[in-house]
């Protein structure tokens, strides 16, 4: 069988790029440890608000788990809450949010902590903070027309 030497090129060029798709894929997965969201805890987003634990959003100290300090947040068009989050250096803290309405984005600019929020689902990541200042977290989800006013920050204290 007789192939042009063009579709010789177009073929190694197909199979080279869904190979190295592949392997940008599993590196990010294996490596990086990045998924979506697990799958593990879902949730009936007309009930958030009466939902433990996020009938209570904020900020709370723990005792006897991994982590020292639990952040619970609810995204909704278009605000977070808490807006605020205050914890301190070098504690470990373990995120836990979710969403009332669409699809939200959790990013916290300048670290790797980026979430993504499903109706339904909750998602977790824990984290130890050992860099202290005020972190800008921000929706990378388009969620509508008040998206880009959608912030919360986190500060992280001495
Ligand atoms: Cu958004």
């Amino acid at each position: 069988m007789h192939i042009h030497k063009y579709e010789k090129w177009w073929l190694t060029f197909g199979i080279s790029s869904l190979v190295l798709f592949l392997f940008i894929v599993g590196f990010s997965a294996f490596h990086y440890g990045s998924h979506p969201p697990t799958g593990k805890v879902y949730i009936d987003p007309e009930r958030v608000d009466e939902i433990v634990p996020f009938n209570n959003p904020g900020v709370q100290k723990v005792e006897g788990k991994e982590w020292d300090y639990e952040v619970v947040l609810v995204a909704s068009a278009f605000y977070y809450n808490p807006p605020e989050i205050e914890v301190p250096l070098g504690s470990t803290v373990k995120f836990i949010a979710t969403t009332k309405d669409v699809v939200h984005g959790f990013q916290i600019v300048g670290t790797n902590i980026n979430m993504i929020l499903e109706p339904g689902y909750v998602s977790e990541y824990v984290t130890t903070v050992d860099k202290s200042g005020e972190f800008l977290i921000l929706c990378n989800e388009y969620c509508g027309i008040g998206h880009s006013t959608m912030t919360s920050m986190l500060k992280v204290v001495e």
